[in-house]
Protein backbone atom coordinates (compact mmCIF):
# COMPACT_ATOMS: atom_id res chain seq x y z
CA UNK A 1 0.00 0.00 0.00
CA UNK A 2 1.02 3.34 -0.74
CA UNK A 3 2.30 5.56 1.99
CA UNK A 4 1.25 8.96 2.37
CA UNK A 5 1.56 12.23 3.29
CA UNK A 6 -1.78 13.19 4.98
CA UNK A 7 -2.63 16.82 5.28
CA UNK A 8 -5.25 16.97 8.33
CA UNK A 9 -7.46 20.04 8.28
CA UNK A 10 -9.90 20.76 11.04
CA UNK A 11 -12.80 22.33 10.35
CA UNK A 12 -14.88 23.24 14.00
CA UNK A 13 -17.94 25.15 12.66
CA UNK A 14 -21.50 23.96 13.88
CA UNK A 15 -23.09 27.12 12.16
CA UNK A 16 -24.54 24.66 9.19
CA UNK A 17 -27.04 23.46 11.08
CA UNK A 18 -29.19 24.52 14.57
CA UNK A 19 -27.62 22.12 17.14
CA UNK A 20 -24.68 23.09 18.45
CA UNK A 21 -21.66 21.20 19.59
CA UNK A 22 -20.61 19.97 16.84
CA UNK A 23 -17.91 22.50 15.86
CA UNK A 24 -15.90 20.26 18.90
CA UNK A 25 -15.73 17.32 16.15
CA UNK A 26 -12.32 17.93 15.07
CA UNK A 27 -11.24 17.84 18.38
CA UNK A 28 -13.32 14.66 19.25
CA UNK A 29 -11.74 13.11 16.25
CA UNK A 30 -8.24 13.65 17.35
CA UNK A 31 -9.05 12.66 20.87
CA UNK A 32 -9.80 9.48 19.55
CA UNK A 33 -6.58 9.15 17.86
CA UNK A 34 -6.72 9.96 14.47
CA UNK A 35 -3.14 10.98 14.08
CA UNK A 36 -1.70 7.97 16.42
CA UNK A 37 -3.64 5.79 14.10
CA UNK A 38 -2.77 6.79 10.51
CA UNK A 39 1.10 7.27 11.72
CA UNK A 40 0.59 3.59 12.88
CA UNK A 41 -0.04 2.77 9.49
CA UNK A 42 2.59 4.08 7.97
CA UNK A 43 1.68 7.43 6.81
CA UNK A 44 2.98 10.53 7.32
CA UNK A 45 0.59 13.47 9.21
CA UNK A 46 0.73 17.10 8.27
CA UNK A 47 -1.40 18.45 10.85
CA UNK A 48 -2.42 21.76 9.74
CA UNK A 49 -4.72 22.16 12.83
CA UNK A 50 -7.98 23.89 12.55
CA UNK A 51 -8.96 26.81 10.46
CA UNK A 52 -10.91 29.91 12.42
CA UNK A 53 -13.89 29.98 12.18
CA UNK A 54 -15.08 33.52 12.37
CA UNK A 55 -18.51 34.89 15.00
CA UNK A 56 -21.57 33.78 12.91
CA UNK A 57 -23.52 36.86 14.35
CA UNK A 58 -20.74 38.74 12.89
CA UNK A 59 -21.59 38.22 9.62
CA UNK A 60 -24.17 38.11 6.83
CA UNK A 61 -27.39 36.05 7.85
CA UNK A 62 -30.10 35.72 5.06
CA UNK A 63 -33.41 34.38 6.02
CA UNK A 64 -33.17 31.59 4.07
CA UNK A 65 -29.58 30.71 4.73
CA UNK A 66 -28.88 30.51 8.53
CA UNK A 67 -25.37 31.65 9.01
CA UNK A 68 -24.38 32.60 5.49
CA UNK A 69 -21.76 34.67 6.38
CA UNK A 70 -19.50 32.62 8.73
CA UNK A 71 -19.87 29.21 6.33
CA UNK A 72 -19.26 31.11 3.28
CA UNK A 73 -15.82 32.55 5.17
CA UNK A 74 -15.26 29.24 6.38
CA UNK A 75 -15.74 26.94 3.30
CA UNK A 76 -13.35 29.67 1.44
CA UNK A 77 -10.38 29.08 3.62
CA UNK A 78 -10.71 25.40 3.90
CA UNK A 79 -11.11 25.50 -0.30
CA UNK A 80 -7.33 27.31 -0.33
CA UNK A 81 -5.83 24.82 1.99
CA UNK A 82 -7.11 22.02 0.41
CA UNK A 83 -6.08 22.82 -3.01
CA UNK A 84 -2.48 23.76 -1.27
CA UNK A 85 -2.45 20.21 0.01
CA UNK A 86 -3.42 18.69 -3.52
CA UNK A 87 -0.89 20.69 -5.00
CA UNK A 88 1.75 19.34 -2.59
CA UNK A 89 0.73 15.98 -3.73
CA UNK A 90 -0.58 15.58 0.05
CA UNK A 91 -3.73 13.44 0.78
CA UNK A 92 -6.21 16.19 2.36
CA UNK A 93 -7.82 14.32 5.02
CA UNK A 94 -10.76 16.94 6.87
CA UNK A 95 -12.31 16.72 10.30
CA UNK A 96 -15.75 18.32 10.48
CA UNK A 97 -17.92 20.30 11.64
CA UNK A 98 -21.15 20.10 10.25
CA UNK A 99 -21.49 18.93 6.31
CA UNK A 100 -21.69 22.32 5.10
CA UNK A 101 -17.66 22.23 4.84
CA UNK A 102 -18.07 19.91 1.89
CA UNK A 103 -18.95 23.40 0.07
CA UNK A 104 -14.99 24.26 1.11
CA UNK A 105 -13.49 20.57 0.54
CA UNK A 106 -15.05 20.35 -3.20
CA UNK A 107 -14.27 23.16 -4.21
CA UNK A 108 -11.06 23.18 -3.13
CA UNK A 109 -10.75 20.04 -4.68
CA UNK A 110 -11.77 20.96 -7.85
CA UNK A 111 -8.93 23.69 -8.65
CA UNK A 112 -7.44 20.24 -9.39
CA UNK A 113 -9.15 17.32 -10.46
CA UNK A 114 -11.69 18.29 -13.29
CA UNK A 115 -13.71 14.85 -13.55
CA UNK A 116 -14.16 14.28 -9.63
CA UNK A 117 -15.54 11.24 -8.59
CA UNK A 118 -17.75 11.66 -5.26
CA UNK A 119 -18.92 9.11 -2.69
CA UNK A 120 -21.24 10.43 -0.57
CA UNK A 121 -22.03 7.97 2.93
CA UNK A 122 -24.88 9.32 4.52
CA UNK A 123 -28.37 9.51 5.69
CA UNK A 124 -29.52 12.30 3.90
CA UNK A 125 -29.04 13.53 0.09
CA UNK A 126 -27.89 16.58 1.11
CA UNK A 127 -29.08 18.24 -1.81
CA UNK A 128 -31.06 21.38 -1.14
CA UNK A 129 -31.05 25.03 -2.15
CA UNK A 130 -32.66 27.77 -0.22
CA UNK A 131 -36.04 27.65 -2.15
CA UNK A 132 -36.26 23.33 -1.21
CA UNK A 133 -34.60 23.53 2.20
CA UNK A 134 -37.45 22.52 5.22
CA UNK A 135 -34.96 24.31 7.71
CA UNK A 136 -32.84 26.82 6.27
CA UNK A 137 -29.59 24.59 7.61
CA UNK A 138 -26.34 24.63 4.71
CA UNK A 139 -25.17 21.59 5.71
CA UNK A 140 -28.59 20.47 3.74
CA UNK A 141 -27.07 22.33 0.90
CA UNK A 142 -23.20 20.86 -0.24
CA UNK A 143 -24.17 19.00 -2.98
CA UNK A 144 -26.69 20.90 -4.72
CA UNK A 145 -24.13 23.88 -4.04
CA UNK A 146 -21.41 21.54 -5.72
CA UNK A 147 -23.18 21.39 -8.68
CA UNK A 148 -23.56 25.03 -9.31
CA UNK A 149 -27.30 25.39 -7.80
CA UNK A 150 -27.80 27.66 -5.09
CA UNK A 151 -27.13 30.70 -3.20
CA UNK A 152 -24.30 32.52 -5.52
CA UNK A 153 -22.29 33.61 -2.43
CA UNK A 154 -21.82 29.94 -1.73
CA UNK A 155 -21.60 28.53 -5.38
CA UNK A 156 -18.82 30.96 -6.58
CA UNK A 157 -16.51 29.50 -3.88
CA UNK A 158 -13.30 28.90 -5.60
CA UNK A 159 -15.03 29.61 -8.25
CA UNK A 160 -18.12 30.15 -10.53
CA UNK A 161 -17.87 27.02 -12.50
CA UNK A 162 -19.57 23.37 -10.87
CA UNK A 163 -17.33 21.65 -9.03
CA UNK A 164 -18.53 18.51 -9.49
CA UNK A 165 -20.39 16.63 -12.06
CA UNK A 166 -24.55 14.92 -11.44
CA UNK A 167 -23.03 11.62 -13.04
CA UNK A 168 -19.78 11.73 -11.54
CA UNK A 169 -21.68 11.35 -7.74
CA UNK A 170 -22.93 8.04 -5.81
CA UNK A 171 -24.92 8.78 -2.83
CA UNK A 172 -24.80 5.96 -0.54
CA UNK A 173 -27.24 4.94 2.90
CA UNK A 174 -29.86 7.71 1.92
CA UNK A 175 -32.95 7.07 4.04
CA UNK A 176 -34.01 10.75 4.45
CA UNK A 177 -34.96 12.72 1.54
CA UNK A 178 -36.72 15.72 1.26
CA UNK A 179 -39.82 16.09 -1.70
CA UNK A 180 -37.11 18.89 -3.88
CA UNK A 181 -34.09 16.61 -3.32
CA UNK A 182 -36.09 13.57 -4.70
CA UNK A 183 -37.10 15.53 -7.93
CA UNK A 184 -33.25 16.50 -8.81
CA UNK A 185 -31.60 13.03 -7.93
CA UNK A 186 -34.66 12.28 -10.64
CA UNK A 187 -33.96 15.26 -13.01
CA UNK A 188 -29.82 14.99 -13.26
CA UNK A 189 -30.34 10.82 -13.12
CA UNK A 190 -27.94 10.78 -10.14
CA UNK A 191 -26.82 7.26 -8.88
CA UNK A 192 -28.53 6.18 -5.23
CA UNK A 193 -28.16 3.18 -3.11
CA UNK A 194 -30.27 4.12 -0.32
CA UNK A 195 -31.00 1.54 2.21
CA UNK A 196 -32.94 -0.27 0.10
CA UNK A 197 -30.09 -1.16 -1.96
CA UNK A 198 -27.55 -1.61 0.89
CA UNK A 199 -30.13 -4.60 2.31
CA UNK A 200 -30.85 -5.83 -0.95
CA UNK A 201 -28.36 -6.15 -2.78
CA UNK A 202 -24.91 -6.07 0.55
CA UNK A 203 -22.52 -3.47 0.70
CA UNK A 204 -19.97 -5.63 -0.82
CA UNK A 205 -21.84 -5.48 -4.07
CA UNK A 206 -23.54 -1.55 -3.58
CA UNK A 207 -19.71 -0.70 -3.39
CA UNK A 208 -18.11 -3.09 -6.32
CA UNK A 209 -20.83 -1.21 -8.40
CA UNK A 210 -20.10 1.90 -7.56
CA UNK A 211 -16.42 1.82 -8.09
CA UNK A 212 -17.32 0.26 -11.03
CA UNK A 213 -19.74 3.18 -12.02
CA UNK A 214 -17.34 5.71 -11.45
CA UNK A 215 -14.93 3.99 -13.19
CA UNK A 216 -16.90 3.76 -16.68
CA UNK A 217 -16.88 7.38 -16.01
CA UNK A 218 -12.85 8.52 -16.35
CA UNK A 219 -12.90 9.97 -12.70
CA UNK A 220 -9.75 11.36 -12.40
CA UNK A 221 -9.77 11.55 -8.45
CA UNK A 222 -12.26 9.99 -5.44
CA UNK A 223 -13.56 11.59 -2.89
CA UNK A 224 -14.83 10.54 0.39
CA UNK A 225 -17.66 12.52 1.89
CA UNK A 226 -18.18 10.13 5.38
CA UNK A 227 -21.37 11.70 7.32
CA UNK A 228 -20.99 9.85 10.94
CA UNK A 229 -25.05 9.69 10.54
CA UNK A 230 -24.84 6.76 7.59
CA UNK A 231 -24.52 4.96 9.93
CA UNK A 232 -27.30 3.31 12.72
CA UNK A 233 -27.59 6.01 15.45
CA UNK A 234 -26.96 2.46 17.47
CA UNK A 235 -23.32 2.69 16.18
CA UNK A 236 -22.89 6.54 15.85
CA UNK A 237 -25.44 8.40 18.49
CA UNK A 238 -23.55 11.80 18.35
CA UNK A 239 -25.01 13.58 15.50
CA UNK A 240 -27.04 16.60 15.08
CA UNK A 241 -29.99 14.57 12.75
CA UNK A 242 -29.86 10.70 13.26
CA UNK A 243 -32.21 8.61 11.06
CA UNK A 244 -32.88 4.69 11.98
CA UNK A 245 -32.76 2.32 10.14
CA UNK A 246 -29.08 2.87 9.13
CA UNK A 247 -25.81 1.35 7.65
CA UNK A 248 -24.15 -0.92 10.44
CA UNK A 249 -20.73 -1.01 12.06
CA UNK A 250 -18.73 -4.48 10.05
CA UNK A 251 -20.92 -2.72 6.49
CA UNK A 252 -18.93 0.40 6.99
CA UNK A 253 -15.86 -1.03 7.84
CA UNK A 254 -16.17 -3.40 4.39
CA UNK A 255 -16.95 -0.32 2.65
CA UNK A 256 -14.12 1.39 3.72
CA UNK A 257 -11.99 -1.56 3.16
CA UNK A 258 -13.14 -2.06 -0.75
CA UNK A 259 -12.98 1.82 -0.96
CA UNK A 260 -9.17 1.19 0.30
CA UNK A 261 -8.71 -2.17 -2.40
CA UNK A 262 -9.86 -0.14 -5.55
CA UNK A 263 -6.87 2.44 -5.00
CA UNK A 264 -9.20 5.37 -6.51
CA UNK A 265 -9.09 7.56 -3.01
CA UNK A 266 -7.51 10.63 -3.26
CA UNK A 267 -9.31 12.27 -0.36
CA UNK A 268 -11.53 11.76 2.31
CA UNK A 269 -13.78 13.71 5.50
CA UNK A 270 -15.84 12.96 8.27
CA UNK A 271 -18.16 15.02 9.37
CA UNK A 272 -21.08 15.70 12.23
CA UNK A 273 -19.43 14.13 14.77
CA UNK A 274 -20.93 16.02 17.69
CA UNK A 275 -19.43 15.18 20.93
CA UNK A 276 -21.55 16.66 23.18
CA UNK A 277 -24.40 14.70 22.23
CA UNK A 278 -22.57 11.26 22.42
CA UNK A 279 -21.58 8.98 25.49
CA UNK A 280 -17.78 8.14 25.82
CA UNK A 281 -16.83 9.79 22.22
CA UNK A 282 -18.22 6.49 20.81
CA UNK A 283 -18.66 8.47 17.37
CA UNK A 284 -15.51 9.88 17.19
CA UNK A 285 -13.90 6.96 18.09
CA UNK A 286 -15.78 4.98 14.90
CA UNK A 287 -14.73 7.80 12.91
CA UNK A 288 -11.09 7.22 13.39
CA UNK A 289 -11.29 3.35 13.38
CA UNK A 290 -13.28 4.10 9.85
CA UNK A 291 -10.33 6.04 9.11
CA UNK A 292 -7.60 3.14 9.92
CA UNK A 293 -9.78 0.88 7.61
CA UNK A 294 -10.28 3.15 4.43
CA UNK A 295 -6.08 4.00 4.63
CA UNK A 296 -5.03 0.78 4.87
CA UNK A 297 -5.04 -1.22 8.22
CA UNK A 298 -4.76 -4.84 8.03
CA UNK A 299 -6.05 -7.41 10.17
CA UNK A 300 -3.65 -9.89 9.92
N1 LIG B 1 -32.67 17.34 4.63
C1 LIG B 1 -32.77 18.06 5.86
C2 LIG B 1 -32.47 19.53 5.66
O1 LIG B 1 -32.16 19.97 4.59
C3 LIG B 1 -31.85 17.48 6.90
C4 LIG B 1 -30.40 17.57 6.53
C5 LIG B 1 -29.56 16.96 7.57
N2 LIG B 1 -28.25 16.97 7.08
C6 LIG B 1 -27.21 16.43 7.68
N3 LIG B 1 -26.27 16.21 6.85
N4 LIG B 1 -27.16 16.04 8.83
O2 LIG B 1 -26.47 15.10 6.11
O3 LIG B 1 -32.55 20.28 6.58
MN1 LIG C 1 -20.08 26.84 18.54
MN1 LIG D 1 -24.61 15.05 5.46
MN1 LIG E 1 -26.60 13.31 7.23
Amino acid sequence: MEKLQISLIGVPIDFGQMRRGVDMGPSAIRYAGAIERLEAIGHTVIDEGDIHVPNAAKLEVHPKLRNLGAVVEACSQLSMLVNKAVKQKQFPLILGGDHSIAIGTLSGLAQHYKNLGVIWYDAHADMNTADTSPSGNIHGMPLAVAMGMGHEKLTSIGGDAAKIKPENLVIIGARSVDAGERALIKEKGIKVYSMHEVDRLGMTAVMEDALQYLKDRKVDGLHLSLDLDGLDPMYTPGVGTPVPGGITYRESHLAMEILQESNMLTSAEFVEVNPVLDTKNATANVAVELMGSLLGESLV
